[in-house]
């Protein structure tokens, strides 16, 4: 069973496909919850290559922290971070995805053997952005927003979560075919921790399905997120760190629910639990209870 490319895929995985993992390489000093760790290229790249060893099936490389509170880095400094990393992972045959909001950058690392342009802003944040993405072909991931980090968290009202986000995603999707953008090159992102209170958070997992029942790939971001570090209602969040086991159970559920991808700090926790997911979607569709000892876990050890 093999998890899908995404070319010419124009819904969310079916059952017995499992979610792409999207390591993620963050090349900035502040990021929401491994800042710092990779910030020059050297390291970066060692770290996109770790990844890829892995199972990362694609890489997403960012250089501008969308954390609440972050400061903005100017152009110049985003594509100083992210274009070398991006070209030597590109040129170590690896598929690459650019975290941007900016079309500029986008532009260069698509240049650069980029094939994906992760736009947290949805193109809200730059209006020569889905132009670009037109014009280049590029796969393109619009993910539900409401501002920069030192604004968003004001921006966390809704009637209702899940029908606002998706109501806000078509409205993106509409703006995004209008500009000539094919609709299997675009992919959908619910946006967890942007303008989202950890309560916001939660209902967008339990009913992801409205978001991938849209005719639309669906990307989902929940690795290391706050809400994931205040399981059990503990008064102080556990560190990004020790946040990979939540995460991992959020990579299931994302999967159950038909997402194209994952994005994940850790690779090994979510891989391991999306290769449950496909065991049991496997033992699922056979045919009977029965299976010979010749299959997939044979043998005598439990
Ligand atoms: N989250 C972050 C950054 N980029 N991109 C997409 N598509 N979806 C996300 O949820 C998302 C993202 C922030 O997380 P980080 O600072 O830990 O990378």
């Amino acid at each position: 069973m093999t998890a899908p490319d995404g070319a010419g895929v124009a819904t969310g995985a079916t059952p017995a496909e499992r979610p792409l993992v999207m390591g993620i390489v963050n090349v900035t000093p502040d990021s929401f919850s491994d800042g710092g760790h990779w910030a020059d290229t050297e390291t970066a790249v060692a770290h996109g290559l770790d990844l890829a060893r892995q199972g990362a099936e694609i890489l997403d490389v960012g250089g501008e922290s969308t954390r609440p509170g972050s400061r903005r880095p100017s152009e110049r400094e985003e594509l100083d971070r992210v274009l070398p990393v991006v070209s030597a992972l590109a040129r170590a045959g690896l598929r690459i995805s650019v975290d941007t909001m900016r079309a500029g950058v986008a532009a260069a690392t698509l240049d650069a053997g980029a094939e994906i342009v992760n736009d947290v802003s949805g193109g809200l944040a730059d209006p020569e952005m889905i132009p670009l993405v037109a014009r280049t072909g590029a796969t393109y991931v619009a993910m539900h927003w409401r501002g920069h980090g030192e604004v968003m968290q004001q921006h966390a009202v809704y009637d209702d979560v899940v029908a606002d986000v998706r109501r806000e995603l078509l409205e993106r999707v509409d703006a995004i075919l209008a500009a000539g953008v094919a609709p299997e090159r675009l992919v959908l992102d619910p946006g967890l921790g942007f303008a989202k209170t950890p309560a916001h958070n939660w209902q967008l997992m339990a009913h992801l399905r409205e978001i991938t029942d849209l005719p639309y790939r669906v990307l989902v971001g929940a690795s290391r997120k706050t809400f994931l570090g205040r399981l059990g209602g503990v008064e102080e969040p556990v560190p990004p760190a020790r946040r990979d086991a939540a995460t991992a159970a959020t990579s299931l559920l994302s999967a159950q629910a038909g997402a194209w991808a994952v994005r994940v700090h850790d690779v090994p926790s979510t891989l391991a639990a999306l290769q449950v997911y496909e065991e049991v979607a496997a033992a699922a569709t056979s045919a009977d209870g029965a299976a010979p000892d010749t299959a997939r876990g044979a043998g005598a050890s439990a």
